[in-house]
């Protein structure tokens, strides 16, 4: 890694001049490293070493941080569902929650083994709106302006999906997407869409994430997706 990050707007460059067809498998987790760890790179080991959660690496393919504090946040449910409701951090912490402890694992190859999550249920988070009947699933978005994810309702409504507020028994810290962030506990990383803020039910499948239309797998289960073979978490 030599710390110099690739901006987004190179990348779509280079998806314009028709470099797209070549960014599947390993051309795709080069591409991953390269545009998500610009952060992680600046202190020359690979590693954010600034932050507490040492163990992992800090991803966001905007090249910066994004806060929003306690106090200001808000989760958004909306689209075909039968009352939109808005969210804030105590709300989502008033709900039962959810504990498990979980590897988190990178498409890239790094995992990061036992993590201590709490947070609450998507599919709590989705009752309380009430998804419409034969919806597709949801489209999420980040306050990051750039990332999107997708799950359909079955993946969404999984015990081990969580809107997370808690990771390693502290609050989700901004590096890693707080105050709330989605962990996807059987899929690749990249399905734990950081800094979430907006989850919008969706009634036929909706554009791919971030990282799908860039070569990754919609259903990115680990061990059975983007030709990978690793250990389910
Ligand atoms: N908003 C946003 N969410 C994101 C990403 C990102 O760049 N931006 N990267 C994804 C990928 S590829 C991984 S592996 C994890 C990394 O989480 P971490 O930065 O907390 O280690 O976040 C996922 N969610
Ligand atoms: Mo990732």
């Amino acid at each position: 890694m030599d710390g110099k990050p690739i901006g987004r707007r190179v990348v779509l460059g280079m998806m314009g001049t028709g470099v797209a067809g070549i960014l599947f498998g390993s051309k795709a987790a080069d591409l991953m490293e390269r545009v998500v760890a610009p952060i992680a790179s600046r202190d020359g080991t690979g590693f954010l070493s600034l932050f507490p959660v040492g163990r992992f690496r800090i991803y966001t393919v905007t090249g910066r941080l994004h806060s929003r504090s306690d106090a200001e946040y808000r989760l958004a449910v909306n689209g075909a569902v039968n009352t939109p409701v808005t969210f804030t951090l105590d709300d989502i912490r008033a709900m039962p929650p959810t504990r498990m402890t979980k590897d988190f694992q990178c498409v890239t190859g790094w995992r990061v083994h036992d993590v201590k999550w709490t947070g609450v249920r998507l599919a709590d988070v989705l009752d309380k709106a009430g998804v419409k009947d034969g919806s597709w699933g949801v489209r999420l978005f980040s306050f990051d302006g750039s990332y999107t994810e997708t799950l359909t309702l079955g993946q969404a409504r999984r015990d081990d999906v969580i809107v997370a507020y808690e990771m390693e028994g502290k609050p989700v810290s901004s590096a890693h997407g707080g105050p709330v962030r989605l962990y996807v506990a059987p899929m690749y990383g990249y399905k734990s869409i950081k800094w979430l803020e907006t989850i919008e039910v969706v009634t036929t499948e909706p554009r791919a994430g971030y990282w799908e239309v860039r070569g990754y797998d919609t259903d990115a289960w680990i061990g059975k997706s983007n030709g990978r073979d690793d250990r389910p978490v």
